[in-house]
């Protein structure tokens, strides 16, 4: 008896710790009790009665969602309505749906220029109306109001309207089908190819629904270093029933298409894009994959590039190659986005291939097709120069790729937001059209006109219970979203809604995680590549610091490649008098970063060679700035884990130590990327450490023994 009561105890014990975890899984839709009871009492009456109206699988989400929200925020029990009463508080529909049962609150053009995914929140008559065009509009909608109660917004009077400035909002997954994810720091694939298409994990949903809310209307199932097998008909099925689950929630699916698949599973000679029976095979198979996904996005493929095939391979240019895919395509209004991640060893500097291998097809892409160039030049590195790309193709519509997993930036255990970083880059100015032209006007298509228009996030998801491993890193695939759907909004705006609906609304804690966010990024290039260093990682895996190395077969997979220190200074000379990589700027842009004088110290070594004793804007020598610069992000991560700590009374145990934890990981790998970089560059400077600093405790030898075999997301 006693035996069988303890036993209840622990039940109740368990289910009760179980409903407390904190284990990161809602992510940003957490929608828990308001606690502000004035706040409460007010939205408990804005949304005492409402309406959805409508009749889809997308409006069924849409009352899923609200219903859920206000569950759980106002702990109300209101019953969602399928139409109008005039005793209705709140109504949400689209403009066909509602301008039968009500007069409209605005006017009606206005609301047509909000396209297929805008929608309007209006306050009239103490009522609260949402309209869009259509019901993933009113879908984004819900998710945009239910943010503003998260967040805790007063909502007596709203007059929103919005509508993206992007059209493909999309998550670029590198998942195998074996479930390792390239460059993944959070488990496996959350993709369980194995198990499709009968088993529908409950986490498809989920990632359709955090998806949704911020935006994000595409994703592209497979790793770009593909795999034909997806394109086979048992996987295609697998990929349907995906599509089948994504689709309410106005989400694409894409595939990555590997240019040999002909050979591999069409048993053709050749891939050759200008044969026919090779034309054939494709146009085939994307009527094969049309017929279960009618809606399918698309593909995206990488060629020639890091071993993969293409076009090159049968001489035959990138645009041969997307224009194949272009023509397969275009009958059911599918997109080719065609990476122009190449650099094939034939010219003197990494920095320039993209440029030249693709500016002279500018204007020799079919229509459907998008240009998909990573931010910077080289590769994803903590910070790069915006890719010349942008600024150069008036012909060609480029799309944004960002890396929202964090190859280069700490992996899985550093703190670093990354929307400073994109909007660095969305902000840059590539003069195209004269002062103003923005990378981000020119994906937005406003500088030559284009109406395909894409933002590519490379996932930080896996099968982590989290999603992202790093609590904090689920905050980049939010901003991913929350950029490609408006880039104008600030780093500070998305840091602090994230936060408020990740974590906590009470400003104590909001002013100070959103400085530790807003401070990471800057922080992180100081302690890894400071100056404008760049790509001075371990070799393979990329974890921690080996600017020595010089080992690999191709000159420009070495650090020593990019740093090029030697007894005379440190950097790459990228002027006229070196590889004129400036010259692929516009002359506005050349003319701010040629003279080592008056270039922004940011990107001073991407673009020169310079003495140790160079003096920077601060005063200070080269030497001393990089000794400064190192300590500066050292210094600032150390700051940021004690500003954290000093938050533990405002976070759940749970992700409170878990953040902990990963920070003194991070103070500690900032460390050794400081001590590790510095001694090495010592032995070409010969100058001391300034004695105010740290000096390193272990020496060069040390740090150039450690090996990491077993390193994730190789
Ligand atoms: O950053 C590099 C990565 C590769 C990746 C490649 C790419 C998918 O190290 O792992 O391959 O870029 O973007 O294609």
């Amino acid at each position: 008896m006693l035996h069988r009561k303890s036993l209840l105890v622990l039940c109740i014990l368990l289910i009760s710790q179980f409903a407390l975890a904190e284990d990161g899984y809602r992510l940003w839709l957490r929608y828990d009790k308001i606690s502000n009871a004035s706040l409460l009492g007010k939205y408990r009456q804005q949304l005492a009665v409402p309406v959805i109206t409508g009749n889809s699988a997308t409006i069924t989400a849409a009352k899923d969602e609200l219903k859920n929200g206000i569950t759980g925020l106002l702990n109300i029990n209101s019953g969602i309505l399928n139409s109008y009463t005039s005793k209705a508080t709140f109504i949400a529909g689209t403009l066909a749906t509602i301008s039968n049962q009500y007069k409209l609150p605005v006017e009606k053009n206005a609301l047509l220029g909000l396209g297929d995914e805008g929608f309007t929140i209006t306050t009239k008559d103490q009522k609260i109306f949402i309209i869009a065009n259509t019901d993933i509009g009113v879908l984004y909608g819900i998710f945009h109001f239910l943010r503003l109660l998260q967040t805790q917004q007063d909502i007596t009077a709203l007059h929103i309207s919005t509508s993206p400035k992007i059209k493909y909002r999309l998550l670029n997954h590198w998942d195998n089908l074996n479930r390792t994810v390239e460059r993944g720091y959070a488990g496996a694939s959350i993709w369980d190819w194995h198990k499709l298409p009968d088993y529908i994990d409950k986490r498809y949903i989920d990632y359709a629904r955090a998806n949704a809310s911020v935006g994000i209307n595409g994703t592209v199932l497979t790793n770009v270093n593909a795999n034909a097998t997806i394109l086979t008909p048992q996987y295609l099925d697998k990929v349907a029933a995906l599509a089948n689950v994504f689709r309410p929630y106005g989400i694409k699916v894409f595939l990555t298409a590997r240019f040999s698949a002909p050979i591999e599973i069409g048993g053709l000679k050749t891939a050759d894009p200008l044969n026919d029976t090779v034309r054939q095979w494709w146009k085939d198979k994307v009527k094969e994959i049309y017929k279960l996904i009618p809606d399918f996005g698309g593909f995206l493929v990488k060629a020639n590039s890091e071993g993969q095939p293409g076009p090159q391979d049968y001489h035959r240019t990138h645009a041969d190659g997307a224009n194949m895919f272009a023509d397969a395509l275009q009958p059911f209004k599918g997109i080719v986005m065609w990476r122009a991640f190449v650099y094939s060893q034939l010219s003197n500097d990494r920095f320039k291939q993209a440029y030249e291998e693709f500016k002279p097809l500018d204007g020799q892409f079919k229509s459907n097709v998008i240009l998909q160039v990573k931010n910077g030049p080289i590769d994803f590195q903590p910070r790069e120069p915006f890719s010349p790309l942008f600024g150069a193709m008036p012909h060609t519509p480029l799309a944004m790729e960002f890396q929202l997993t964090q190859e280069y930036l700490g992996q899985g255990t550093h703190l670093v937001y990354e929307a400073p970083m994109f909007k660095e880059t969305l902000e840059s100015d590539t003069y195209e059209k004269g002062k103003g032209s923005t990378v981000a006007k020119v994906i937005d298509g406003s500088i030559n006109n284009f109406s395909l228009t894409a933002i590519a996030g490379v996932s930080n998801i896996g099968s982590d219970i989290n999603w992202c491993s790093h609590p904090f890193a689920q905050a980049n695939w939010y901003a991913l979203g929350r950029l490609a759907w408006d880039h104008t909004l600030s780093s500070e705006q998305i840091a602090k809604e994230w936060l408020q609906q990740t974590f906590s609304n009470d400003p104590a804690f909001v002013n100070i995680a959103q400085k530790i966010m807003l401070q990471s990024h800057e922080a992180m290039v100081n302690y890894m590549t400071p100056v404008g260093l760049a790509h001075i990682m371990y070799n393979g895996h990329h974890y921690g610091p080996m600017p020595w190395g010089n080992t690999l077969p191709r000159p420009d997979w070495n650090p020593v490649y990019y740093h090029k220190a030697d007894a005379a200074g440190i950097g790459f000379n990228r002027t006229a008098t070196g590889t004129d990589a400036l010259s692929e700027y516009k002359q506005d842009v050349s003319s701010l970063w040629s003279d080592s004088n008056t270039c922004a110290d940011k990107y001073l070594l991407w673009f020169h060679h310079v003495s140790w004793n160079h003096t920077m804007h601060s005063g200070r020598s080269l030497w001393n700035e990089l000794c400064y610069k190192y300590n500066a992000g050292v210094d600032t991560v150390k700051y940021m884990q004690q500003q954290w700590n000093g938050l533990q009374k405002y976070v759940d145990a749970e992700r409170f130590t878990e953040v902990k934890q990963l920070l003194n990981i991070q103070v500690k790998e900032a460390t050794w990327w400081r001590n590790a970089c510095l001694l090495y560059f010592q032995t070409f400077s010969k100058l001391p450490i300034p004695a105010n600093y740290e000096q390193p405790d272990k020496t060069l030898e040390y740090y150039q023994s450690l090996r990491f075999p077993y390193a994730p997301g190789n």
